[in-house]
Formats: structure tokens, C-alpha cells, sequence
């Protein structure tokens, strides 16, 4: 622990934030007729710059779908609370084969992109449409497809694509990369973050025991111990931010395996990672321009090594 680390932080920085919207993570479905369409993104929070993707399931839909109100929110299939072991699967009925008639269009801020769509090797009837975020915004998502000779179209407002960062850590072994995906600070609300634990390889690690602790200044506005996932990845949302100040984020990982098995956890051991979650280059905007301005003047890119502690 006395060994300086260097760690690489990449903060990606998008110049003048515009209202956030945060609410729980959900994906949005529709009944129509007799299918069911539900949409999300593939990362929540959605942050401007970042790699991300639509997801869509098609499934038949049930009876109890078909009497439910038109819209509704539906839990993230893929991202369970931390603390259960046991994660949510994606539904097994899909919708199989439909990737070539399927026409998924999203538009930000006026601005309209067509995804190509790409069915999942595990999950039948889910399909994929990766992008890359361009700026803050309420997205609408357009699917149309055929099925059996049936129109299927609807659209979707999922979650509003807003300011963050991705923060890229690794542990003192070098043996777990840990990636952040956060919403910039923020007065008066809740930061939402995304944590990833992978492999050198890029692939998730599975039952990660972990603990996180979030603050700014003074205050702590996130603290959960114990936390198991998974799937390797997981969602937190803090307290709300006490203003728009760099927030730093501690995980400490504390062994990989079962949760109810500590003994026999491996992978680094109560290994502390510090990491900053800093809105800098937006605010430093803000502040020169007025909050009135609302077209993006800029993006940049970051490169720091700061040393642990
Ligand atoms: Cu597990």
C-alpha cells in the first residue's frame, strides 16, 4: 500500500451542461398487437461521448402485457441491485431473426441516426444497435419492423443522454481494470454511476465483492458496503451532489467469489482504488458563457496520471 500507483484517468469532458433528468433506470416497452417492444440503453447513466447502444427486445406479448397500460417502465433486465446474487435474466421467448427487417432510428437534438441493429448471440430476440453518444439531449428512439406480415412500429423516449465521464483505474496487482461511467457532478442531485470490473482482456468479471464510498468535500453522499455483483457490473446513485465540486469515489475491493464463501475469494484483497469525478472543463464553461447558452462549444478529451495514495 505504500507503492505509489500510477493510475490512468481518462475524462471525457463535454463544455456546458444541460438539464439533467434523472430517474430510476428503466427500460421503456409497448404492446402492439400482439408483440412487445422494450428499449433501453445497453450502459446507463448515457453519457455524451461515450460508446453506448440500443437495445431492443421483441417478445410476444402476454396477455397481462396486452391489458397493462399502453406504456410502462419496465426494471433493467441486465442490471440488478448490487446486492442480490442471483441476477435477473433477459427474457427466453424472444423473437428470433428479425436483425434484417428491423429499421431502429434515433434522433438527438434533431439530429437523425440509423442504427444498424445486430441480434445477440445469447439472447434471441434481443438486438443491438451500437453508436457513439454525440451531445446532452432527449433522445427518441423509432422501431419498425415486420412480423409475419404485421407492421410493428413504435416510439421511445429512453433516458436523456447527459454530461459524465469515464474513468479508467486499475488495481494495485494490475489484475482488475475498474471502469466509471459517471454523471457530472451536479447541485441538488443525485450523481449515477456506473461500475464495471473487467479482465485485461475487456471482459467482465463475475462475483466481484466490493465496497464504494462517494464525497464531496466534507460530505459523504454514497457509502455501500459489501456489495456483490454478478455480473461484474452494477449501478449506484448518490445522495444529492451539495454542488457542482469534484466528488471522489473510493472502491475497495474486497475479493472475487461468492459472497457467503470469503475464504475462498481471490483476485486483490481489501485493495483500495481512489478515483475523481471531477465536472471541471463544463463548469469552467458555464461560468464564461452563462447558463443560456445552450449549444455545446466543445469537447475534450483528457489524459492524467495521478498517483495513489
Ligand atoms: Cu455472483
Amino acid at each position: 500500500m505504500n507503492n505509489r500507483l500510477a493510475l490512468l484517468l481518462v475524462a471525457t469532458l463535454v463544455a456546458v451542461s444541460i438539464t439533467s433528468i434523472h430517474s430510476a433506470y428503466a427500460h421503456t416497452s409497448q404492446v402492439i398487437g400482439d408483440y412487445k417492444v422494450e428499449i433501453g440503453w445497453d450502459t446507463e447513466p448515457a453519457i455524451a461521448g461515450l460508446d453506448n447502444a440500443v437495445t431492443v427486445m421483441i417478445t410476444p406479448a402476454s396477455e397481462e402485457d396486452k391489458s397493462a397500460p399502453p406504456m410502462s417502465d419496465m426494471g433493467n433486465a441486465t442490471m440488478g441491485e448490487g446486492s442480490d446474487h442471483v441476477s435477473e435474466t433477459e427474457p427466453t421467448n424472444g423473437i428470433s431473426g428479425l436483425a434484417s427487417s428491423l429499421d431502429v432510428s434515433i434522433t438527438v437534438n434533431g439530429k437523425k441516426t440509423t442504427l444498424a441493429m445486430v441480434e445477440s448471440e445469447e439472447t434471441p430476440g434481443l438486438y443491438i444497435g451500437k453508436l457513439t453518444l454525440d451531445k446532452p439531449g432527449a433522445p427518441t428512439v423509432h422501431v419498425f419492423t415486420t412480423i409475419n406480415g404485421t407492421d410493428v412500429e413504435a416510439s421511445f423516449h429512453p433516458e436523456a443522454i447527459e454530461d459524465g465521464s469515464l474513468i479508467q483505474a486499475t488495481s494495485s496487482d494490475g489484475s482488475v481494470h475498474v471502469d466509471l461511467i459517471t454523471t457530472a457532478p451536479s447541485k441538488d442531485e443525485p450523481m449515477d454511476v456506473n461500475i464495471a470490473f473487467k479482465d485485461s482482456d475487456g471482459n467482465l468479471i463475475n462475483h466481484v465483492n466490493y465496497d464504494i464510498v462517494a464525497t464531496q468535500g466534507e460530505t459523504e453522499i454514497l457509502n455501500e458496503s459489501g456489495v456483490h455483483t454478478h455480473t461484474g457490473q452494477d449501478n449506484h446513485s448518490t445522495e444529492a451532489a451539495t454542488s457542482d465540486d469534484p466528488v471522489d469515489v473510493q472502491v475497495k475491493i474486497l475479493g472475487i467469489g461468492l459472497p457467503d464463501d470469503p475464504a475462498n475469494w481471490s483476485g486483490p484483497k481489501d485493495d483500495v482504488i481512489p478515483i475523481h469525478v471531477t465536472p471541471e472543463f463544463g463548469s469552467i464553461a458555464m461560468i464564461v458563457l452563462g447558463v443560456a447558452i445552450v449549444s455545446i462549444v466543445g469537447f475534450s478529451a483528457k489524459s492524467k496520471i495521478i498517483p495513489k495514495l
